[in-house]
This record gives C-alpha cells, structure tokens and sequence, in this order.
C-alpha cells in the first residue's frame, strides 16, 4: 500500500470496504445520516496507519536501497509473452473495481456496479470498469442465435427486415466516442449527503469509443418512409424487456448507432453484446442492450420505462416524462471523498465534465465553496456528447477546504448549484440531478462529501 500512495502523489485510494454488514444494514433501513460517521470512522483509521507506511521507506535505508541496488526480478527471465492471452491489470491495481453502492437493494443481479471514477485518467472508460446497469442482470448471448428486426406501424416500413449480426457488421462502421450516463446517476443525493465516495456520488456514467452502424442506414436500407416516422421504439431481448420512445430527430441527425464494437473490441456481455443502441446525450436507459427490435411509429410509445419509471417528481406531486437529455455535469473525481492528502504541497486536481447537449466549453474549479473560481485546463480531444478531462494544480495549505467544479457547454449551459436545482426540482427526484458537488478536504486531510447550505 505505501509504495501506491506514493504513487498517487501521497494521496491514499478511498478505503475498500468500509461499512461493514450490519453498516450496510442501517443504511438500507434509511439511517443515511450514518453513513457520514462511519466513514470518518473508517478514513481516519487510514491515515494512521497510511501515515507511517507512507513515509517510512523513504526515511529509512530502505527507499535508498530500491534505487541503488538493481532489484533481484531485474536479474531473471520474465514471465512467456503469451500468458495470459488476453491481459489484465497488474495485482497491485486489484482494489479498482465496479462495486455495488452499500446504500441500494440487496438483489445483486438486478442492481447497479458503479464505476471508480476516483482511480480513472483521460476520457476512455476501460471496458472492464464501465457501469453496470441491468435490471434482471446481464446475458452471455450467443451472437450466431441473435436478430434485430426492424418494422413499423402501418405504411411506415416497406420491407422491414430480420438483421444478423454479420449482417450489420458488412455494413459501413463509424466509430464515435460518447458518455453513457444513467438518469440516476447522483440519485441518492437528491435530498442530503448520502453515500461517502465519487465512486457511489457518480460511478453510473462510463465512456466509451463505440463502433457500430448509424440506426439512419438500417432504416433506409427497409425502406423507410422516413418523412412519416417521428418516434422509434428501441426494445431489447433480456427479461426486463427494456422498451424506450427515441424521437426520430436523433436519429436523422446520424448520431444514434445500432453498436457492436466497444474500445476496439466486440461489446462486452454486461454491456450488452452483441448488438446495443447508442443515443448520444440521452440517459442510459434509452441505450438498450441486447438490441432485438426497432419499431418505427407516429406516437410515442408510453412504454413502462418512460411512464412508470424514468419520471422525475416535481414539488407540485405532478411528474415531468420523457426527460431523456442528459444535461451539463461535472465532478472532481481525485481528491474526492474517502481519499487523504497525506501532507501539504501541490495537488493536481483532476475529474471528468459532460453534456448531452454536446461539447464542453469550460471548466471551472473553487477551493472555497464556490467564493472564488479558476478556470481549468481542458485535455484534448474535447468531443461531442464525451466525458472531458479537466486539471488544474492546487497548493492545499493544511487547513480547511471545499473543492468544486462547474462546467459549462457549448450551448452556454451552466452546472447548477444544489440550491438553484432544487429551487426547480424540489428533493423527491430520482433522475437527473446534475448539481455541483462538493468534497471538503479537512485539516487532517481526510476527504468528505458535503453540501454547503448556499451553493
Ligand atoms: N436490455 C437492456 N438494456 C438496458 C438496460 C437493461 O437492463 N436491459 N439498462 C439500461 C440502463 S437503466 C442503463 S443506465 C444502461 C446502462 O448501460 P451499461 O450497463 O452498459 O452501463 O443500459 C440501459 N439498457
Ligand atoms: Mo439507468
């Protein structure tokens, strides 16, 4: 551990299991308040011990020793060059993995593993961390025995097809780079402070380079009439039937894809191989997996995943549908909360921004809680409907402080604070909460998420 939070610029990875079973517990019965004490419980005990482990090898013989005395693995023969035949991670990387939120329903399989945005750099979500959503759980389909049928309402369609995946895969690629965020990414922080880390704050979103065929190619190639569609419904083949209305002006515009190709490989089966849509900026939930029928109509479809769920409360008890756009977001994601600055000095704070509405346009970043604000240094490629990797160094002075981003897209949308969100929404929500979130580091360097009454 202590040579990886040197590593880290002395900054220590958020513990791994800190709540224990009957933690867990008392936060499923709704005693969320107490997430907050037992993960201070749990960092402060890091530190101590982080501490001392941290700073030991380099005061001691023991640091000088690795780098004057060549290490005894450098003197051997590695290990064959195909072994294994597909690579992984090295062991010591081990604690980053998808985890499912202590806070959520128990039933594994039907639930969320949400991504360690806190250990992730540049834009690529690698395909083994991406989220997880699936609501009956994830399938390992044989793509020889899958089809996609595309078909419409009356006169819409004049041949509709019955699509292999060889069949789609002849047809002319693009391959584009987008974020998929579930709707209830932040859910659980509608109301308070709920869940302790950025992982479980926003793990619900990933980005991939997706490879597939524009859903506009398949349409013209049955023939359709393409001046009467206006809604398609997106269906997929696992047993929660995931059914969602996409209107038909995403796909004219080219950007929705019928995907197989993930990070220059197939999809991966929690992801939805072999066939997946992909609508740029719209919540994750219209992304359907295990792609299987497309049907073209003049309506929208009041399916249940648009009509029953996927429906945001307002303060008046009405309930606002179909609010697919996923709109300007922004987190740090390193320091963030359950992380511990191991001394003063100079930090590099970094996180990820996003916009369904389409490119980021600037990041800004506060030490204060919003007081004073400084403008962050966007890596390129900034891309259309992709997470954007903002940096900027900070110098933490041992004392008290609270870091903030706020993003802002090319159409000039600006992130809302808690207080301007709420002022619109209300706390009931589930969906679509893209406030400005708030870690504060305290003068033990432990890492917490907060909100602050005014911002
Ligand atoms: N067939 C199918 N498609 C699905 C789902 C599902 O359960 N079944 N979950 C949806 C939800 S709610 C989200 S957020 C995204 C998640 O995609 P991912 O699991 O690849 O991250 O897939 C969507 N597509
Ligand atoms: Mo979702």
């Amino acid at each position: 551990m202590s040579d990886y939070s040197n590593k880290l610029g002395r900054l220590r990875p958020a513990p791994e299991n800190f709540l224990s079973p009957e933690q867990i517990q008392q936060v499923q019965s709704g005693r969320r308040d107490f997430l907050r004490r037992a993960i201070a419980g749990a960092s402060a005990a890091m530190v101590a011990t982080g501490a001392a482990s941290a700073y030991a090898d380099e005061a001691s013989d023991k640091g000088s020793k690795l780098i004057l005395d060549k290490p005894e693995w450098g003197t051997t023969l590695g290990r064959p060059v195909d072994e294994p035949p597909y690579g992984m991670p090295s062991k010591y990387e081990s604690h980053l993995v998808r985890r499912i939120s202590p806070g959520l329903s128990a039933v594994n399989q039907a639930n969320v593993a949400f991504a360690p945005l806190q250990g992730m750099f540049g834009i690529i979500t690698p395909s083994g961390l991406h989220f997880n959503r699936s609501h009956q759980g994830w399938y390992e389909i044989d793509p020889s025995e899958h089809r996609l049928m595309v078909m419409g309402e009356e006169g819409l369609v004049r041949n509709p097809k019955v699509y292999t995946v060889g069949d789609i895969m002849r047809m002319q690629p693009v391959s584009r780079i987008h974020f998929i965020e579930c709707g209830a990414n932040s859910a659980m922080e509608w109301g308070n402070v709920a869940v302790p880390t950025v992982q479980y704050t926003h793990g619900m979103v990933s980005c991939s380079e997706f490879t597939g065929v524009p859903l506009i190619k398949l349409l013209e190639d049955c023939g359709a009439n393409l001046k009467g569609v206006r809604f398609i419904l997106a269906e997929g083949a696992d047993g929660s039937h995931e059914t969602r209305t996409i209107p038909m002006s995403l796909v004219l515009s080219g950007e929705v894809l019928v995907a197989y190709g993930q990070n220059g490989e197939m999809l991966r089966p929690e992801n939805g191989y072999p066939l997946r849509l992909v609508v740029p900026g719209v919540e994750g939930v219209s992304n359907i997996k295990y792609l299987r029928r497309i049907k073209l109509g003049t309506e929208p479809f009041a399916a249940k995943d648009e009509v029953l769920g996927y429906v945001d409360l307002m303060p008046d008890g009405k309930f606002r549908q179909y609010t697919s756009l996923m709109e300007c977001k922004s987190v740090i994601t390193s320091p963030s909360g359950g992380q511990v600055l191991m001394d003063k000095g100079l930090y590099n704070v970094t996180g990820i921004a996003w916009s369904g509405r389409g490119r980021i346009k600037r990041v800004d970043v506060s030490f204060d809680g919003g007081v004073n604000w400084h403008p962050a240094r966007l890596e390129g490629p900034v891309q259309n409907k992709a997470l954007t990797r903002f940096n900027i160094p900070w110098v933490w002075n041992g004392g008290s402080a609270f870091l903030q981003s706020r993003a802002v897209d090319e159409t000039g949308y600006v992130q809302p604070t808690y207080e301007q969100l709420r002022k619109v929404r209300g706390t009931r929500s589930v969906y679509h909460n893209n406030a400005i979130q708030t870690w504060q580091v305290e003068a033990t360097g432990d890492v917490r998420n907060v909100q602050l009454a005014h911002s």
